[in-house]
């Protein structure tokens, strides 16, 4: 006969794992539901970094669209000033944070190395010494705990509609007085480099310092100006961007029809006075992991 109000061995026995087990699946369940449901479509699969949680936070938007299954509940603006249509280039003010700013510098500044360059056929760091003198270091955005360098690329992604994974690494750069980089294309011309799997299609560099004197990106060809003079790449001429702490710079090497622009030469004027460090992301026209 059952006796009321007395458990059989057998339920106590498997009673707690029972319970513990059930508690797990329930709390992998809301876990792995809550990354679905807060998922970012800019960033292929990668976290949503909590500075954008916060950002999004009790922002309501009455004029939102109806939206696709990777689009967003609400609008967002991020500043920009069209500097150059040729080459098609944009500066976005504050795009980070002096905050920020300092912390990537943190990171980076212990794993600095000599700057190297991507070499032609025929050319070898000997005979190219003296065209680019900073020092540098790649860092991934998994690589910073902060997480800022994941809301950096979160928000490049947003700002360019280039997918997160076209990006490569960040190049973060430092120039000491009298360092540069002259000028150059950032896209890699076949007939120079040999054959591609995929393209630098355009460059983001966001400035984490500001400079006191030189140090100014310059686009010598800007507007088809220079190119007609036989132009030495170690001049300082053209359009001029002065680097200010958390600004962003966006600028296309490819036009729209897929060939390299002419004139998105662009390099480092030397830096004069102070120190210039600037963290440069280049978007491929392919996922950048194919390289
Ligand atoms: O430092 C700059 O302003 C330019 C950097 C650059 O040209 C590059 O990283 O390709």
């Amino acid at each position: 006969m059952k006796v009321s109000g007395r458990r059989s061995p057998w339920r106590k026995k498997v009673g707690l794992p029972i319970v513990l087990i059930s508690s797990l699946l329930f709390f992998l369940a809301g876990f792995y539901g809550s990354l679905l449901l807060f998922r970012d479509p800019a960033s292929n699969g990668a976290p949503r970094s909590r500075f954008m949680e916060v950002a999004d936070v009790g922002e309501t938007d009455p004029v939102a669209m109806s939206h696709g299954e990777t689009g967003e509940d609400h609008s967002s603006s991020i500043p920009f000033q069209i500097l150059s249509w040729k080459p098609r280039a944009v500066y976005y003010p504050k795009f980070a944070t002096a905050e920020q700013c300092q912390s990537i510098i943190g990171i980076a500044k212990a794993k600095l190395k000599p700057s190297t360059l991507a070499l032609r056929k025929g050319e070898t760091e000997e005979n190219t010494k003296g065209i680019r003198t900073s020092s540098g270091t790649f860092l991934s955005a998994y690589e910073d705990p902060t997480e800022t360098l994941n809301y950096i690329e979160e928000r490049i992604a947003r700002a360019t509609m280039i997918p997160r994974d076209h990006g490569e690494a960040f190049n973060i750069l430092r120039y000491e007085i009298g360092q540069k980089y002259a000028s150059h294309y950032d896209s890699f011309n076949p007939s120079e480099y040999g054959p591609q799997k995929s393209q630098r299609v355009a460059s983001f560099l966001l400035y984490l310092s500001d400079v006191e004197e030189g140090g100014e990106t310059m686009f010598p060809f800007e507007n088809g100006s220079n190119m007609d003079i036989s132009y030495d790449y170690q001049q300082c001429i053209g359009l001029k961007v002065k680097p200010r702490q958390g600004d962003g710079l966006l600028f296309y090497s490819l036009l729209t029809n897929g060939t390299i622009d002419p004139t998105s030469l662009h390099g480092s004027c030397p830096v004069i006075k102070g120190e210039k460090w600037v963290a440069t992301k280049w978007l491929r026209d392919k996922n950048a992991d194919l390289n």
